[in-house]
C-alpha cells in the first residue's frame, strides 16, 4: 500500500506514549515460556514481529493468552516445549529466528525455521557457527547460512566464544544455548550491544556474571516465571524526537521511554547535537531504567558518529540520517557496516531514499556522509519493506517542501502499528 503525507502545517505538539520495547516483548515470551508457572507481561508490543514470536512459541506447545497488551503465559519449565507439527514462521523477525535457534539447539527435537523475503536473505551463520561449536545440528540453505534454516536438538557443550560483532541476537542464542549446555560458556563481544537478555534472565530467577564485554552463564539452571512490565520502545520513540527536533515550533512529551543505557545512544547523539531534550521522571521497570523526555525544537549541529556508539544506536541511524540533513555540518557515520545485514541493506536504502528527497547523503563502505542543512522537496519514495525506513520517511514528509508518496508503508505495523494516528494526535494537522 502507498500512502501520500503533506508536509506539516502546524507544529508537533503533545504527549504520547509509544508502544511497548519490541527486544524486551520478544524476550519476555522466550523466557516466559521456558520458565515454570505464570508469566504476566503488560505493555507488550502487539506489533508482527511480536506477534510472529508468540506464535512461534504456540506451534512449541506453549499456552499463551492475549488481552490487549497484556500477555499471560503459563510456563512448564524447558523440559514443557514440545517438538512442533508445522514450520515456525517467524516473519520479518530476526530477533525471533535468531533466539530460537539457541534455544532449540539444546531441545531434544527437530524444528524448521523460515521467515519473509528480508528474513531468507538475512545471515545465519553468525549464530550458527558458534552453536555448532556447542555441539547443535543447524542445517539451511547456501551451506546453512540462510533460511528456511533446520535445527535437530543435541546435547550441548559450554564454549567460551569471541564474537566478531557487537550483536545482541548472537549474544543471546548463545546464552540461550548455554543455559542448556553441560559447563558454563562465555561469550566476549567487541562492543557491549544491548543487555536486555541478561536483564531479564535475572529478572527471572537466572544467574550470569559480567565483566565489561564478557559474559558467562552456567549451564542446566531453572527460570521461575515473573510479571513483566515493558517500557516504550526507545527505537519509536527516537522517530518522534527528530520530528520535534526539526520542525518548527514544536514541543512534545513521550512518556515511559525506555532509557537502558546500552540502547540510549540516540539521546547522547542528539543531546551533542545541541538537541532541547529534558530527561524527567528516571525510574526502573524490571531492571530496566525509565523516563519520560521532554523535547521541543532545536538548531542541531552535525557530529561523527563511530565506534562503540554504534551498537547503542544502530537501529536509531535511519532517523539519525534525517535528522543530520537538517543539521549544520557534516555527519560521518564509521564502524556501522552491520546495517548491511538488517531488515534491507540500510545504508543503501537511507542513501538512495533520502537522495530521492533531495537530501546530500553519500554511503561509504562502513556508514554514510550527509551534509546539513538542506531543504527536501518531496517526491516518491519506497520503505524497501523495511519498517525503520517507511517511518523514517514519513518524518521526512513533515518537512518536505512538497508531498512525500511512500510506497509499501504496510510494514511500519512489524514495530509499530499506530504509528499514524500517533503522528495525526501529535501533529494536529487537517487532511492527514
Ligand atoms: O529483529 P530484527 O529484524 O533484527 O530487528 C532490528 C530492528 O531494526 O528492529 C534490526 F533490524 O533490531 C535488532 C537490532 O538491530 C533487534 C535486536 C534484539 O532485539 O536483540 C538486536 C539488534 O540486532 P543485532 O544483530 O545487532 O543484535
Amino acid at each position: 500500500m502507498a500512502k501520500t503525507l503533506h508536509p506539516l502545517k502546524h507544529s508537533l505538539k503533545g504527549e504520547l506514549k509509544v508502544p511497548g520495547d519490541k527486544s524486551i516483548s520478544h524476550r519476555s515470551i522466550i523466557f516466559g515460556s521456558i520458565a515454570s508457572g505464570t508469566t504476566t507481561v503488560d505493555g507488550f508490543l502487539l506489533g508482527q514481529d511480536c506477534i510472529d514470536t508468540i506464535n512461534c512459541f504456540q506451534k512449541l506447545g506453549v499456552q499463551i493468552e492475549q488481552e490487549q497488551e497484556r500477555i499471560t503465559i503459563i510456563g512448564q519449565g524447558i523440559e514443557g516445549l514440545q517438538e512442533p507439527e508445522d514450520v515456525l514462521d517467524v516473519g520479518n523477525s530476526g530477533t525471533t529466528i535468531r533466539l530460537l535457534l539457541g534455544l532449540l539447539a539444546g531441545r531434544p527435537f527437530h524444528s524448521v525455521l523460515l521467515g519473509d523475503a528480508s528474513i531468507a536473505k538475512r545471515p545465519m551463520d553468525r549464530v550458527a557457527i558458534p552453536l555448532r561449536k556447542m555441539g547443535a545440528n543447524i542445517d539451511g540453505r547456501k551451506n546453512g547460512n540462510y533460511p528456511p534454516i533446520a535445527v535437530s536438538g543435541s546435547r550441548l557443550n559450554g564454549i567460551h566464544y569471541d564474537s566478531p560483532v557487537a550483536s545482541a541476537q548472537v549474544k543471546s542464542a548463545i546464552l540461550l544455548a548455554g543455559l542448556q549446555a553441560s559447563g558454563t560458556t562465555t561469550i566476549t563481544e567487541p562492543a557491549l550491544s544491548r543487555d536486555h537478555t541478561e536483564r531479564m534472565l535475572t529478572a527471572f530467577g537466572g544467574r550470569l556474571t559480567r565483566q565489561n564485554t564478557t559474559i558467562s552463564i552456567q549451564g542446566q539452571q531453572n527460570l521461575t516465571g515473573t510479571s513483566v512490565q515493558v517500557p516504550a520502545d526507545i527505537s519509536s520513540a527516537a522517530f518522534f524526537i527528530v520530528a520535534a527536533l526539526i520542525t518548527p515550533n514544536s514541543e512534545i512529551t513521550l512518556k515511559d521511554v525506555g532509557m537502558n543505557p546500552t540502547r540510549s545512544g540516540v539521546i547522547d547523539a542528539l543531546l551533542e547535537m545541541g538537541a532541547n531534550i529534558t530527561i524527567l521522571n528516571e525510574r526502573i521497570y524490571n531492571d530496566e531504567p525509565v523516563a519520560d523526555l521532554h523535547v521541543t525544537t532545536s538548531q542541531l549541529k552535525n557530529i561523527e558518529i563511530s565506534g562503540d556508539l554504534i551498537p547503542r544506536l544502530i537501529d536509531e541511524i535511519p532517523i539519525l540520517a534525517l535528522a543530520a540533513t537538517q543539521a549544520k555540518g557534516v555527519m560521518v557515520i564509521k564502524d556501522a557496516e552491520e546495517l548491511k545485514v538488517k531488515e534491507t541493506n540500510r545504508i543503501d536504502a537511507v542513501v538512495h531514499q533520502l537522495q530521492q528527497l533531495g537530501a546530500s547523503i553519500e554511503s561509504t563502505d562502513d556508514g554514510m556522509i550527509i551534509t546539513g542543512e538542506s531543504q527536501l522537496h518531496g517526491g516518491t519514495v519506497h520503505s524497501l519493506g523495511d519498517h525503520r525506513i517507511g517511518m523514517m520517511l514519513a518524518i521526512a514528509s513533515l518537512i518536505s517542501e512538497d508531498k512525500v508518496v511512500i510506497q509499501e508503508v504496510d510494514c511500519i505495523a512489524i514495530s509499530y502499528p499506530n504509528f499514524f494516528q500517533d503522528l495525526s494526535q501529535l501533529s494536529n494537522r487537517e487532511g492527514r
